[in-house]
């Protein structure tokens, strides 16, 4: 008899239609086959090899979501399929694919301009070119709105000054979206790699997400001319719009890591003995199984809602902040699978700690959950707990 996997006993595939369950499946079978058996030493050289944005590209990965462009225009709950079973190989290729689709191309494609759009959105569509956005910066993290970064007019032109940080794909980006207060308020400029005084410099010894590049963005008196801005982008609206986009790839894909750690932990203990008896066969074990496949298909539902609700153009932040709160539930999945490893859940030979190790990220970024916790907050009460 083979056994169920986690996800069917919810029979989730009665809720998809039959492109989603192909866009899935498809995803699933090439990072199975192509990303799965290199994740270890990505992992452990802390490596995101450039040649993996082609591959995406080939696949309609980048910017999956979007319409024309080269862009494959999927509907929003089949861009998170992707980003689920993306991240059941690794956090690292579904932020990567998070970055470029949600973040710089949406920026282009939401705020730019006709010949911005033209100029970038096919490149990055494809994977020959790549993207990243600047919104973070040493001092101010979840609180954008402080920014230091600065763009002043000078003539046609603008000069920027500052420095953003932890920007995922920053080193590797041919284009960088960077957000900068301006005297008329915060504006969106498109930096391509080279322009004079614009630096990356990547960020090493990381915990987390290894197989994904992180990086500072230095901008030393930067000029760009007046059609490097995105003239759609007025307020820090410009930014946080993005953000909805990622945050809703995230609340799927975090999901991903969370089925892969159970799916390992499974496993385990069915070969495991332990006291003469596989592992599998001790309650305490399919005490934790059954926990772990209820918040891991709660989860889900969770975020089939929210993509049904997108689709039908429905979804507000709050409900979208719901869904990125629940990454807490995947990072708890992947610390107990690990614990049902033992000492061999502490190596690269099981995914649930590499998973564990990269929703740290997951949990801080696109808004820690704190700041979804108080989004949701404020929603419920009206009180703005923020400040
Ligand atoms: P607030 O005064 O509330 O709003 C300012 C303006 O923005 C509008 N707005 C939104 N618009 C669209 N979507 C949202 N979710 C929005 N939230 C607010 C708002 O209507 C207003 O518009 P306007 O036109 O009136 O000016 O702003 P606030 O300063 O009080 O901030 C609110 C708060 C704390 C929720 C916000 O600052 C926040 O979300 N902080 C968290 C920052 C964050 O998430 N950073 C993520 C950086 S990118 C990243 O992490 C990428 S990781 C990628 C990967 O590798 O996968
Ligand atoms: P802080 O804002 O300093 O927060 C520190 C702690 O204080 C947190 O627990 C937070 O929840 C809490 N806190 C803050 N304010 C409050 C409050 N009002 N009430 C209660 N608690 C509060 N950014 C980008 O712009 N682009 C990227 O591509 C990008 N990629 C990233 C990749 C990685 C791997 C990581 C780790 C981060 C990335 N980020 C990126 C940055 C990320 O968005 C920020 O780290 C995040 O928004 C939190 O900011 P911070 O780290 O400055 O923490």
């Amino acid at each position: 008899v083979t056994a169920p996997a986690p996800l069917d006993l919810f029979a989730i595939d009665t809720l998809l239609s039959e492109d989603e369950r192909d866009i899935a499946a498809t995803t699933r079978d090439f990072v199975d086959s192509t990303l799965r058996p290199n994740i270890q030493g990505w992992f452990e050289s802390s490596t995101m090899p450039r040649e993996l944005a082609r591959e995406f590209g080939k696949l309609g990965l980048l910017g999956m979501h979007l319409e024309g462009y080269g862009c494959a225009g999927t509907n929003a709950v089949s861009y998170g399929l992707a980003c689920l079973e993306l991240e059941a190989g690794d956090s690292g290729f579904r932020s990567f694919v998070s970055v470029q689709g949600s973040l710089s191309m949406y920026s282009i494609y939401k705020w730019g301009s006709e010949e911005q759009k033209q100029e970038w959105l096919p490149k990055l569509a494809a994977g020959e070119a790549i993207g990243c956005f600047g919104l973070t910066e040493p001092d101010f993290g979840s609180n954008p709105a402080g920014m230091r970064t600065r763009a002043r007019r000078s003539g046609d032109d603008w000069v920027l000054n500052g420095t953003k940080m932890w920007i995922t794909n920053g080193g590797l980006a041919d284009v960088a979206t960077v957000w900068a207060q301006t005297d008329e308020g915060v504006r969106g400029f498109l930096v391509p790699r080279g322009t004079p005084g614009f630096t990356t410099r990547d960020i090493d010894r990381k915990l987390s997400l290894r197989a994904s590049v992180t990086s500072e963005l230095i901008l030393d008196d930067v000029r760009l001319p007046d059609s490097a801005r995105l003239p759609g982008a007025t307020s820090l609206r410009g930014p946080l719009s993005c953000l909805n986009e990622a945050r809703f790839g995230i609340v799927f894909g975090a999901l991903g890591a969370a089925r892969d750690s159970l799916e390992a932990a499974i496993a385990y203990a069915a070969t495991r003995e332990v006291f003469d008896r596989p592992l599998a066969g001790y309650q305490l074990t399919q005490e934790k199984i059954a926990d772990m496949t209820l918040e891991l298909g709660k989860g889900v539902l969770l975020a089939l809602q929210l993509g049904r609700l997108k689709d039908a153009g429905r979804i507000t932040p709050d409900q979208i902040s719901l869904g990125k709160l629940n990454v807490r539930e995947s990072l708890q999945i992947a610390r107990t699978a690990r614990t049902i490893l033992g000492a061999s859940g502490i190596t690269l030979e099981y995914s649930p700690l590499r998973h564990a190790n990269n929703l740290e990220s997951v949990l801080t970024y696109e808004g820690t959950s704190e700041m979804h916790m108080l989004s949701i907050g404020k929603a419920l009460t009206g009180i703005q707990a923020f400040r």
